[in-house]
């Protein structure tokens, strides 16, 4: 039984739902990161870097949620491309959701709801290459029915994870996006899309952006505030 440390956010979403598709027996233990659960020690000896998602699978300890799916695809054998000429593709994918779909998308979403401050440019730079990313990913996906090529791999299921909340997160732009979406609606439809969306009615989650989830959440503001900084790293 997979021990699956999650929360409903976009990261631990695209874990569950791969569980779900893969038909794997797990056990979903919440860390309430609004509570700053993330932090306590019993948990940064799983996931030293203090955030969700996190499994353990017998002698095999893991977190951040690309390399999960992928040792999930790899473990069962299922979702990876059919074509062996595709393995690279898939690999370049799951890599641009890791580190550009995921980052600029979070960072687009601090700045835009977070921020202590409104910065123009870090709302014009970060609402910029969020769209980029996704028109990206967009016009892929105008080409070829899922991620990869013509079949259903980790790397949609990766996207999913962040691709399900584009409405919320990018507004009006969201409507450009008409191939994200049609992806989206498919996999939503899934029975197992339908079974990690419902892993909410499990744990009640901390809804409140309160003083306790900010300094869980964004700690390095703290930081500049306790040397006499503002949360810009100014001292005056
Ligand atoms: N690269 C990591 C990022 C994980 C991450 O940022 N998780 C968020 C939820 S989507 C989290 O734990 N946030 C709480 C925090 O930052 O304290 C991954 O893909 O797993």
């Amino acid at each position: 039984m997979i021990k699956f440390y999650y929360s409903t956010a976009p990261n631990p979403m695209k874990v569950a739902l791969c569980l779900e598709e893969m038909g794997l027996a797990y056990e979903p233990i919440p860390v309430d990161t609004r509570k700053g659960e993330q932090h306590k020690p019993g948990y940064l000896a799983i996931n030293p870097n203090s955030k969700v998602p996190s499994i353990v699978d017998g002698d095999v300890t893991m977190f951040d949620s690309n390399a999960i799916v992928l040792y999930l695809a790899e473990k069962t054998g299922k979702f990876l491309p059919k074509n062996a000429a595709d393995r690279g593709p898939m690999l370049s994918w799951l890599m641009f959701v890791a580190s550009g779909i995921g980052p600029f998308t979070g960072q687009y979403v601090h700045f835009k709801n977070y921020a202590p401050e409104k910065i123009a440019y870090a709302l014009e730079r970060y609402e910029f290459e969020a769209l980029r990313h996704w028109g990206i990913v967009d016009a892929r996906l105008a080409r070829n029915k899922y991620v990869v090529g013509d079949t259903y791999t980790v790397v949609d299921m990766a996207l999913w994870g962040w691709a399900r909340l584009v409405p919320n997160i990018l507004g009006e732009h969201a409507a450009k996006l008409g191939n994200v979406k049609r992806l989206v609606d498919e996999i939503s439809a899934r029975p197992a899309a339908q079974k990690a969306i419902g892993l909410k009615e499990r744990h009640a989650f901390k809804t409140e952006m309160d003083d306790e989830a900010k300094r869980a959440m964004f700690p390095g503001n703290y930081r500049a505030q306790a040397r006499g900084a503002d949360h810009t790293g100014r001292t005056t």
